[in-house]
């Protein structure tokens, strides 16, 4: 039985891939940092909280790290564990490096040291393109990331790189663009919408406020790319791979398609900074735009090119950003009816 150790478990990738791995028979082990309470509220809801073996490791201390790496002694390792809203890490530049590049490092020797013949996966990022170069954006883009986030994650990315080559280590990374679900943390765009215009709907909560509505994004469903995951680490050699749905959607259009779902009939009203959505209905106001929400730099578009993926690892994304839209506002119009 394989042993699979997962950096990041609470987090919405983490809970996803911990049951695709589950369900293939690995032993898996969740890495979780210490809080004071445990967060396993993803882990029960995708049922394999009582599947794996739970453990604590603060990615930020080598020490730490290494004794975690052996006493599993793992034969894959999947690192998601980060600071990942890119809106925080202007605020927390040293947390966000600490955690994204120096975690890395801590992982990458403690492997090298203690010499585990395990395979690496690395969550590098679509963001390490920021003011995007080329479109759409492929393995070859030159990268010109725009937040400490993406500096950070680029950095990481390149030390994988490093020691692939250097110390032959079977180490891949993923540059996955946006990928989102019912599971999404609640301060990312999409599900930003789709939570709050439920609260609106459900319980007359006052309008949402938002950043860039011309923000472009390529947005795929979490639980395919957590497969592609295990995908790049089965392939024969490790190497880097875009995975992407190659569509584009703006925030404003994820807006209208939730909006819709929810039960809506939106229409959009100024520009900028003036710009307000309003159910036609009855003409009240349900989203604006709020400068609180800009970025200092924000990264405005994003295409992921996935030949690659769809030649080497035999993939084509099939949930697309439409259907995303509707499957995670009637997720939270479930979640509050519920409630
Ligand atoms: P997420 O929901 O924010 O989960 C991040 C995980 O990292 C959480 O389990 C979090 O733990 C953990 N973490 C944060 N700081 C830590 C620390 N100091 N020590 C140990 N663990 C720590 O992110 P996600 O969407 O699942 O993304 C997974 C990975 O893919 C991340 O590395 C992200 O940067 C990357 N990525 C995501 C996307 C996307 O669109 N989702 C796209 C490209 C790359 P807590 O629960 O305790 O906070
Ligand atoms: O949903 P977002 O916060 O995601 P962002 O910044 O693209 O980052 C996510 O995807 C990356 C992959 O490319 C991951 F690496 C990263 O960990 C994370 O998962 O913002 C998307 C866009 C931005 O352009 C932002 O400016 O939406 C725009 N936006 C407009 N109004 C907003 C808002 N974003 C947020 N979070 N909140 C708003 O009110």
């Amino acid at each position: 039985m394989p042993k699979t150790l997962i950096t990041g478990i609470s987090g919405q990738d983490g809970s996803y891939l911990a049951r695709i791995l589950v369900e293939r028979g690995h032993e898996v082990y969740g890495a979780m940092r210490r809080g004071s309470t445990a967060k396993t509220d993803r882990l029960q809801e995708v049922n394999v909280l009582d599947k794996i073996q739970m453990c604590t490791m603060e990615i930020t201390e080598y020490a730490n790290v290494q004794t975690v790496l052996s006493d599993i002694r793992p034969d894959y390792i999947y690192n998601l564990a980060a600071q990942s809203f890119v809106a925080d890490s202007f605020h927390f530049p040293h947390y966000t490096s600490d955690v994204n590049y120096m975690g890395v490092i801590n992982l990458l020797e403690a492997v090298r040291l203690l010499k585990l013949d395990c395979r690496i996966y690395q969550a590098s990022t679509s963001e390490m393109y920021g003011d995007v170069l080329e479109k759409p954006q492929s393995e070859t883009t030159p990268f010109n990331p725009m937040s400490p986030y993406a500096v950070s994650k680029l950095a990481a990315h390149s030390l994988v790189k490093n020691y692939r080559e250097a110390y032959g280590l079977f180490a891949t990374s993923g540059i996955l663009f946006n990928h989102e679900s019912e599971l999404r943390g609640l301060e990312f765009v999409t599900r930003k919408i789709t939570s709050w215009l439920a609260k609106v709907k459900l319980f007359n909560h006052e309008p949402l406020p938002l950043g860039n509505l011309s923000s472009v994004r390529d947005w795929g469903y979490a639980p395919e790319y957590t497969e592609m995951m295990v995908k790049m680490l089965d392939h024969e050699r490790p190497d880097d791979f875009v995975i992407s749905t190659n569509t584009e959607y703006t925030v404003r259009e994820f807006l209208e398609m939730a909006a819709r779902e929810i039960g809506f009939d939106p229409v959009f009203e100024g520009e900028g900074l003036k710009e307000k959505c309003y159910d036609k209905k009855d003409g009240k106001l349900i989203a604006y735009v709020n400068p609180k929400y800009y970025r200092a730099s924000d990264v405005v578009y994003l295409r992921g090119d996935n030949s690659k993926a769809l030649n080497e690892l035999g993939w084509q994304p099939k949930v697309l950003t439409p259907e995303i839209a509707r499957k995670m506002a009637a997720y939270d119009l479930q979640l509050l009816n519920r409630k």
